[in-house]
């Protein structure tokens, strides 16, 4: 059935009528806007995620940047994949976030002073050339090299980029599965909010209530300088985050069972696409990547056993210290994305996705529970819709054979995204433009989606479900 003539039946349910959408701009005019962006926030080595608001090299944006540059320019694309892995540690961390030493200081909080990567992260093997923050964010990078391989073989065979990358992504998981397993059950755990990359998320409002905030007069914040406060973090939750940061600073970037240790559905996804990512990384460069599809699985596996909930028709986080964190996020619904799901969890995935918590007018899907108490349409990750996420649900459907569902929300993705101004996040129900206007992944994943009609990611041995 058309996904549009069912988000019309249920939105009429939340007693709201549905919106026709705006005339479609041609493909090849959203394709010259998305370019634009991207070479607006090019910097010749790398992409700014916003000129104004993020005015550095960011972890996981990059990984989608690279997805749709290249689209543009599989070199450029390459670079930022190379940009970001330079300023990898010794222990194997990709750090979330790499300075550029031409911004000023106080263009962003919190800046290099803050997280004194140099030496506070000598132990752990931090770069000395360049500055970085301590914290990760979701390993998308394999992926992304995969697809950026895959653009342009020829050129990434004549630079040699899988045979230079390959070691340190595999360094990248091996950090993540070894040092991140907090919980002992295979999973990884995220220690910062900002490591899950959304940062706001209702979903940590339990685990954030134990920290203790960082006194407000000890940090400035410089979002607010380009963010409207209302859409923002508030002040007593960045008192946590710098809290949660600076104890792990001071501790020397060691890892160990903190205060904050999430097992995320999202984040461990995420590594299971790029663990399979991996594996036909190897398989490529000639080596049999059977052990890592297996690894893949077995995590999988373990993504079901610990953060299915039947209940609530998706997956949860599990607060190590708590238990099962009962707020529903977008976060819950990335796993879609997986190849090797059990039939069941698919079907319960489709049908949460289809159903009044998570159908939004637009279309696209909103970062949190539309009928969740903690819901805000504008709110950072507390009810917005995101690009990326949009993204990852439309691989998933695709993935899965729900040509229908994935063409309706590819057609809502490029028609908001262009009518937003390529805007950072939208209000899930009206498209009201939110955050940075000109936002890099915004841009990318618009071209990715303009060019990439069948999404085929080859992130699984076989594809397909498992009966
Ligand atoms: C902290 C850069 C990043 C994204 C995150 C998003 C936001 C930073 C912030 O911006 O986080 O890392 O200052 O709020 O939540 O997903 O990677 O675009």
């Amino acid at each position: 059935m058309d996904r549009t003539a069912q988000l019309t039946a249920r939105v009429t349910g939340r007693g709201i009528a549905y919106d026709p959408p705006s005339t479609a701009p041609s493909a090849a005019s959203l394709h010259v806007k998305a370019a634009h962006v991207l070479a607006a926030n090019w910097t010749g080595t790398s992409t700014v995620p916003s000129r104004y608001l993020y005015p550095h090299q960011w972890s996981w944006d990059s990984a989608f940047i690279a997805i749709g540059l290249r689209h543009l320019s599989p070199l450029r694309a390459q670079t930022e994949l190379e940009t970001l892995l330079a300023a990898q540690w010794e222990d194997g961390r990709v750090p979330h976030i790499v300075f550029s030493p031409s911004v000023p200081l106080d263009a962003y909080f919190p800046s290099p002073d803050f997280w004194r990567s140099s030496s506070a992260g000598r132990a752990a093997g931090a770069p000395r050339t360049v500055q970085t923050s301590g914290i990760v964010q979701p390993p998308v990078h394999a992926l992304a090299a995969w697809l950026v391989h895959r653009a342009d073989p020829g050129l990434s065979w004549a630079r040699g980029f899988l045979a230079r990358v390959y070691p340190r992504l595999a360094a990248w998981h091996r950090y993540l599965l070894r040092r991140r397993d907090l919980g002992g059950g295979g999973l990884v755990s995220v220690v910062h909010p900002w490591e899950q990359g959304m940062d706001n998320s209702p979903c940590w409002d339990g685990p954030l209530a134990r920290v203790t905030p960082a006194p407000a007069g000890s940090f400035r914040r410089a979002d607010l300088a380009h963010g409207a406060r209302a859409d923002r973090p508030t002040d007593l939750d960045y008192g946590r985050y710098v809290r949660l940061a600076a104890d792990y600073r001071d501790g020397e970037y060691a890892d160990g069972f903190g205060e904050f240790a999430v097992e995320d559905p999202s984040f461990n996804a995420l590594l299971i696409a790029s663990e399979h990512a991996l594996a036909r990384i190897a398989a490529e460069l000639g080596t049999p990547g059977t052990a890592r599809h297996a690894r893949a699985e077995r995590l999988t596996a373990a993504l079901v056993d610990r953060l299915w909930d039947d209940a609530s028709g998706m997956f949860l986080c599990r607060d190590l210290r708590g238990g099962p964190i009962r707020e529903r996020s977008v976060s819950g619904l990335v796993p879609l994305l997986l190849p090797g799901l059990p039939r069941e969890v698919t079907g319960a995935l489709l049908g949460t996705l289809r159903g009044p918590r998570f159908a939004a007018r637009t279309g696209l899907v909103p970062s949190y529970d539309l009928r969740g108490p903690a819901f805000e349409p504008n709110r950072y990750w507390r009810g917005p819709a995101w690009f990326n996420t949009a993204w990852l649900v439309e691989r998933g459907l695709r993935a899965h054979g729900e040509r229908a569902a994935a063409n309706a929300l590819r057609a809502a993705f490029l028609r908001t995204a262009g009518d937003s101004g390529f805007a950072e996040y939208v209000d899930p129900d009206t498209g009201e433009a939110c955050g940075a206007p000109g936002f890099g992944w915004t841009a990318a994943l618009t071209l990715d989606l303009l060019h990439d009609m069948d999404g085929d990611m080859e992130t699984g041995e076989e594809g397909g479900d498992r009966g």
